[in-house]
């Protein structure tokens, strides 16, 4: 016999909309997680979603033969700049299998390194910028590690300059993107009696999609008139043909594909970023050990991609943040057929939305123990990783659908981070500071602010 999947009370017409967290979703459902357990249901206007909250029920949807990638509604907005691109195309949209197998050999992690030169190049302003800004400046490492992921992904697919560092404010393209983001997201949770009334927004939105649209084709057709040898993503897609059916990409598929990496590739990883300076800052023997093995590694040279994969150390931590704060928090499937979850004991109609809350089972004390709460890397190290129960830790999604950028991140993160570490000490503007969250498409600190001192200063 089948179970309820137990459901918060409801009102009439709309359902469970009262108990969402508008300002922070990801804090509503984990308190709803709290209460309910390892999975609930919430009808939002209409609209049966399912949360999956435990270990057990993310491995078993983690299925590509069961279940598959449901676009989510803040998504769907995002769709009117990237359309069928990678990150947001239906499933069975034929460009996303001819882009994904073209593109596939160009994000592996030996290709990703011939990437390390521009990646340093960008990452050397931002240690630049925070020497001479000098230890009594504050910063805000989102907006600078912002800079850094937006600028990397920018020179590494198109071989274009933003110059985020070069200008006070964000330039035209980096507000344009932050911009049209969130607002897609705020139109995805704002009834669409209200959204029509919007026109001001409406219109900034629309304009703001042109203006990248405009500035991608300039670049693609620049490209088309002066050839370069470089390999980056843009030559890849102009030059290559996907192996199976032999198609290339048109102008338009090029184009989508190219907003898309900095759309998927900037956020996340600069939210990566910045909480690991603050759990970094807030355990101070971590910080003292990471440093150690940065010192260790390096040897005071710079950063090459043969030591990167030596710091242990460094790539637990890197995984230890993304466990406790995936800045991308959720992600959706929908079951092909009708099915049930957890050995017959909830049934699920096909097309029904699955949300894994990937924020809070990445905490399942099933797996990590009474204090999976807490930041401590240790837990990744020694064969301890490998050994988790499937799928315990995903902040990367999975299966046919997954982060495509995992090595871009992975390789972009170490750099970035290894090389702060190694020049600066980081300390907190305010010593009582606790995090607190902000959420768009991705979650980020809100209100952390911080000093680098360099450590030849150290007293
Ligand atoms: Mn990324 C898909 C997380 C960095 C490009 N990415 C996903 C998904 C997650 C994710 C989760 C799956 C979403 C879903 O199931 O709906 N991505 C991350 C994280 C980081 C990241 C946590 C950094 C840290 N991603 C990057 C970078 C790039 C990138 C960098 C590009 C250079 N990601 C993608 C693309 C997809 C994706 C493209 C969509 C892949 C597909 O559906 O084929």
């Amino acid at each position: 016999m089948a179970s309820q999947i137990p459901q918060p009370p409801a009102l009439p017409f709309i359902g469970n909309v009262t108990q969402l967290d508008r300002e922070l979703p990801i804090q509503g459902f984990t308190l709803l997680a709290q209460q309910y357990g390892e999975i609930y249901l919430l009808d939002i206007l209409g609209r049966k979603t399912i949360f999956l909250n435990s270990q057990e029920l993310a491995n078993e949807v983690s299925n590509d033969t069961r279940f598959r990638k449901s676009v989510g509604a803040s998504l769907k907005e995002v769709r009117h700049l990237v359309g069928d691109g990678l990150f947001t195309a239906y499933e069975d949209e034929p460009n996303w299998a001819i882009a994904h197998r073209l593109l596939m050999p160009a994000f592996n992690t030996l290709a990703i390194r011939d990437m390390m030169e521009d990646m340093r190049d960008i990452c050397e302003q931002l240690l630049l910028k925070w020497e001479r800004f000098g230890p009594s400046h504050v910063i805000d490492p989102s907006d600078d590690l912002t800079r850094v992921a937006l600028d990397t992904i920018a020179l590494c697919s198109m071989s274009y300059r933003l110059n985020s560092f070069y200008t006070e404010n964000q330039p035209q393209f980096a507000a344009s993107m932050t911009n049209f983001l969130k607002e897609s997201y705020i139109r995805a949770n704002r009834p669409s009696l209200i959204q029509a009334l919007m026109s001001g927004a409406n219109a900034k939105w629309e304009e703001d999609a042109r203006f990248m649209t405009n500035v991608a084709t300039r670049i693609l057709q620049e490209r088309r008139e002066n050839p370069i040898e470089k390999k980056d993503l843009l030559n890849t897609m102009l030059y290559s043909k996907d192996p199976k059916s032999g198609q290339g990409l048109s102008d338009d598929a090029i184009v989508k594909n190219l907003l898309t990496f900095l759309i998927a590739g900037h956020e996340t990883s600069s939210g990566l970023m910045s909480f690991m300076c603050y759990y970094l800052i807030k355990n101070p023997e971590t910080m003292r050990k990471l440093q150690d093995e940065i010192d260790e590694v390096l040897g005071g040279q710079p950063a090459q991609s043969q030591d990167l994969s030596k710091m242990h150390y460094l790539n637990a931590v890197i995984r230890e943040t993304l466990r406790l704060a995936p800045t991308a928090p959720m992600r959706v499937v929908t079951p092909i057929e009708d099915t049930h979850l957890a050995n017959g004991k909830y049934f699920v109609k096909a097309g029904t939305y699955l949300v894994i809350n990937t924020w809070v089972y990445q905490k399942d004390v099933k797996v990590w123990g009474e204090d999976a709460h807490e930041f401590r890397p240790e837990r990744m190290l020694d064969g301890k990783f490998e050994a988790l129960p499937p799928q315990s830790w995903q902040p990367f999604g999975f299966g046919m659908r997954g982060c495509i950028g995992r090595p871009f991140a992975w390789q972009e993160v170490c750099l970035a981070m290894a090389s702060i570490l190694q020049k600066f000490d980081l300390s907190l503007v305010d010593p009582t500071y606790n995090l607190e969250l902000k959420q768009a498409l991705t979650v980020k600190p809100k209100d952390f602010y911080i000093h680098a001192t360099l450590r030849t200063q150290r007293s």
